[in-house]
Parts: C-alpha cells; structure tokens; sequence
C-alpha cells in the first residue's frame, strides 16, 4: 500500500500541525491520470523546480539573491502557487526554512553560490539535528564552467566547485548537483522525496544557466509523489507487544516519558492513547518539550534528572518500570550524564525499534505501531500519579514588584504564562530564554519549538518568521 505524500498524519497534540507535511491536496490526481500539459514557456526547469516544491506543500521559500540564483529565483517567482520572501541574510532563511518545516512538516529556502551556500550551512545543520525535511536550493556555478580551471566569484578563489558540495555532505542526506537537463527532473525527485522520506535536509545546487531552459521530462505537470509507508514486521511487533506488557503489567508504579524522537516517529497520538491507557503517570524530557500534552490529567511535568520539575524527577526515577518514547540522551538532557535512571528497569522506544531492560531488542518495529498496539494490553494501574498527587505542593509565586522596581526574570515570564492559549506558539531561544520556556505550562494546543539539540543562538529569529508564515497558511486554509 502506498501512502500519498498528503495523508501522513499529524504528530503534535491538539493544534499543533507539526509533521503533516503538506496541503492534504497535494497528492491527489483528478480527472484524468495524465497529467496535465504545461506551456512550453513554463516547461523550464525552474518552474518544474518551482511545480514540485508547491506539490509538496511549499509554497513559501525562504531566499537571498545572488549572481547565480537569479534566473532560478524568476522562474520559482513565475509559479503562481509560490511565494518567495527576502531574507537578509542566508542563515535567517535557512532558520526560517526550519520554522516553516517544523510547522508546514517540510521547508525550502534558495542562496546563492557558497558565499551563501557556507552562510546557510548552520541552519541545515541545525535542521539535520531536529530531523527537519528541508529542501536546501542553491544556485550553481553554470554548467559550462565544470572541468575547466576557471576561477569564480563568491568562492574563495581556487577553481574547484566542489567546496561548498563537500561542505553540504555532513548536513544533509542526499545532494544532487544538477547540471545538466537530462537528469534535472530525476536527481530533484529523488532529492526532494529523499528529504521527506528520511525527514533530513537535501542540497540541490542548480547550475545557474539550465533554470530558463525548457526540457521535455518538464512538458506536463510532476506527477504526484507517492511514498511507500515504513511497515513494522509483524512477527517482531508482536514479540515487543508481549514482552513490554508483561514487564509493564507486573511493575508496581511504572511511569511514561516522552522524549524528542517522538516527533520523526510521528508517534505523539499514540503515546497519548497509551498514557489514556495505562493511566500511569506520564512526563517529557526537555528536549520532547511540545510533543506530550502539558494539560493530561496525569501530566507531572519535565524529567530532567536534578533539575526537573519539582516531585518529577522522585517519581520517575522511583519507578520500578519506566517507559521512555523516542529519547535522546544527550549531555545536556543528561545533566552531564547523572540521570538516576537504571537501564534494566526500562524500555526504550526508538522510531523503529524496541529495546526491553538489557534485552530483548526488536528491530524494525515502529514507534506508533508499538505504542497502539502496547494500549490495548497495558492494565490500567495509576499508582505514580497518585504518589505524585499525595507529595506534589503548588509552586508559590514570585513576590509582587514594587513600583519602580526593576523588572525580575520571575515576574516577566509569568507575563508570558499568562499570554499563552491554544492560539500561541513559543520559539524559544537558545540561552536563558530556553531555561525559562522550559518553565511554562503548555495550554492545550499552544505549540512549542526549540533547538535543544544544536543550541543555535539566533535561530528563533529565523524560525519565528517561517513558523507563523506556515500557520499563515494553515489558518487561511481552514478558512477556505
Ligand atoms: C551560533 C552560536 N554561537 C555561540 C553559542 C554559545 N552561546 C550560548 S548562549 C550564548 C549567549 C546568548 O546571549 P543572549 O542571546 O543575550 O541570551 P541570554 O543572555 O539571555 O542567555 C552564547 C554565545 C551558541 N549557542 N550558538
């Protein structure tokens, strides 16, 4: 069975749109299963460019324009459906390219020659560390140019091509260099499906001479991508099923966490269903901030060893069984690696593989399928919530400002606490603002967005832009 680019399903709660990449539209063929013609002037690369990115549900990119981009940048401009916003400068439109795809589920932005390739490059980086699909476009040297010695501007002055190409390989999962016609349509296909398959960013370089020329393979409208869905093996799923109720079911108070990968597995709605399920007491890591419902019933907030929230950490590491879904433990969510946690009382959940104590492990076994699956066996036993409820105090608050007293940290983020609802979204900074956000409570479908794993000051800037831009479109979408 193939699943159609527009039907993979929602991962945050509530509003939040994180991981449907895409219009919903996008992948269906009406009327006849030809696709339609275009006009011989629109059969151009950039505008075959320009008809597969708004397929796929971009129709914002994010660009600077330079020498070797411009002609692509008029032909992507010239595709009724896309929309091309100005940065100023390259790494604002790769952060904003993230903001988009963390809301959009996908994200593109177009620079120029390694003068921006290089500039753009930490946000692609950054986008790889959340496993963003995003769709990196640079215009490149003109094809003609390839295999001579010439020197060209914007690099730093040595006649080889290959730099920026190099540069990319680290911080995407698959780069196409396009020059020449014959296989444009193929190496953007398989850039572009790539980068939604493995959820990562691709590099596409675009020689800046081929973006005006029209190619037949580019004469009729891309057909619709239809993506193969990852399937769990049957046998091992139902292996992992068995084995994680039987050591969940004669645990005495075990506990749920959710962790960040639960977003790349697209896995929150059914770690919900097994929260519903079991009835037992359910956190987040701080990287997994956004992902599991702040306002559950048995929500007890973030895990995150001695800094977590006041009566989580007691809980969690006093669990005789605990549950973690999509964790990343690294030296920050780690505090410095000092978790108290014991490996042998749990079972880590990965997008595709299930790992129970010190064994058994299952591989090829996804996250969501695991988790639906799990609910339906898991017997219902709520005794880590209600030691959470019977040690739990309220948090006090801070102390009333006097007039004319400076403004303290406390006090503006309860501002903030206040300004939240189901219409908001925080993008938190890296710094203390990140501490800080860690803090607020989450009403039911506010969205949330940081970069814990690459901690990139300046991102929220950027990312800011492409997420509202993205719930933009969403919000007028719902309109319609
Ligand atoms: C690109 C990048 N360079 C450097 C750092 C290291 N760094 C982490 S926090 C920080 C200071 C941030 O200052 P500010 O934005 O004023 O935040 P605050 O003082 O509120 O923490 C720096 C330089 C980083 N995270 N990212």
């Amino acid at each position: 069975m193939d699943t159609k680019i527009g039907s993979l399903d929602n991962c945050k709660p509530a509003s939040n749109d994180v991981c449907s990449p895409v219009n919903g539209t996008v992948s269906t063929i009406q009327g006849s299963v030809y696709p339609a013609v275009v006009n011989f002037s629109e059969a151009t690369l950039g505008r075959h460019l320009a008809r597969r990115l708004v397929q796929i549900g971009v129709n914002d990119v994010f660009s600077v324009p330079g020498d070797f981009n411009l002609t692509l940048l008029d032909h992507l401009i010239a595709e009724p459906g896309l929309n091309l916003i100005g940065c100023c400068n390259e790494l604002n439109a790769g952060y904003a390219a993230d903001g988009y795809a963390r809301s959009r589920g996908v994200g593109a932005c177009v620079v120029t020659f390694t003068v921006g390739g290089l500039s753009v490059l930490n946000a692609i980086a950054g986008a790889y560390s959340e496993s963003l699909p995003l769709i990196c476009i640079v215009g490149g040297p003109n094809s003609n140019d390839y295999g001579t010695n010439r020197i060209l501007h914007h690099t730093v002055g040595l006649p080889d091509f290959s730099q920026e190409l190099r540069c990319f390989q680290t911080v995407t999962c698959y780069q196409a260099v396009v020059n020449n016609l014959e296989d444009a349509h193929d190496m953007i296909d398989t850039a572009i499906s790539t980068a939604l398959k493995e959820s990562k960013p691709v590099y596409i370089s675009i020689g800046c001479n081929l973006a005006a020329i029209p190619h037949p393979t580019f004469a009729r409208e891309p057909v619709p991508f239809a993506l193969s869905p990852k399937l769990s093996n049957k046998m091992g799923l139902e292996a992992a099923v068995e084995a994680a109720a039987e050591f969940l079911n004669k645990a005495v108070k075990p506990v749920l966490v959710g962790g960040p990968k639960l977003r790349v597995a697209k896995a929150c709605e059914a770690f919900v269903e097994l929260v519903d399920a079991g009835g037992y007491a359910v956190a987040v890591m701080p990287s997994g901030k956004g992902l599991v419902p702040e306002h559950h019933p048995h929500f007890i907030g973030t895990y995150w060893g001695a800094v977590s929230t006041a009566f989580c950490a007691e809980i969690v590491e006093s669990a005789d069984a605990y549950l973690f879904a999509g964790p990343i433990y690294n030296d920050y969510s780690s505090v410095g690696y000092s978790l108290l946690l014991k490996k042998e009382k749990a079972i880590i959940v990965q997008p595709d593989r299930v790992v129970i104590g010190n064994g058994p492990a299952f591989g090829c076994v996804l996250m969501k399928d695991f988790l639906r699956e799990l609910a339906k066996r898991l017997k219902h036993n709520n005794t880590a919530y209600e030691n959470y409820h019977r040690i739990f105090v309220p948090e006090g608050q801070p102390l009333k400002a006097a007039p004319k007293d400076p403004l303290r940290v406390n006090v503006l983020f309860q501002h903030i606490q206040k300004m939240l609802s189901s219409d908001s979204a925080v993008i938190a900074e890296t710094g203390d603002s990140w501490f800080n956000c860690q803090k607020l409570k989450l009403p039911a479908g506010c969205g949330y967005e940081f970069q814990m794993q690459y901690g990139s000051i300046g991102w929220s800037v950027g990312a800011t832009l492409g997420y509202a831009q993205a719930r933009r479109r969403t919000a007028y979408a719902s309109l319609k």
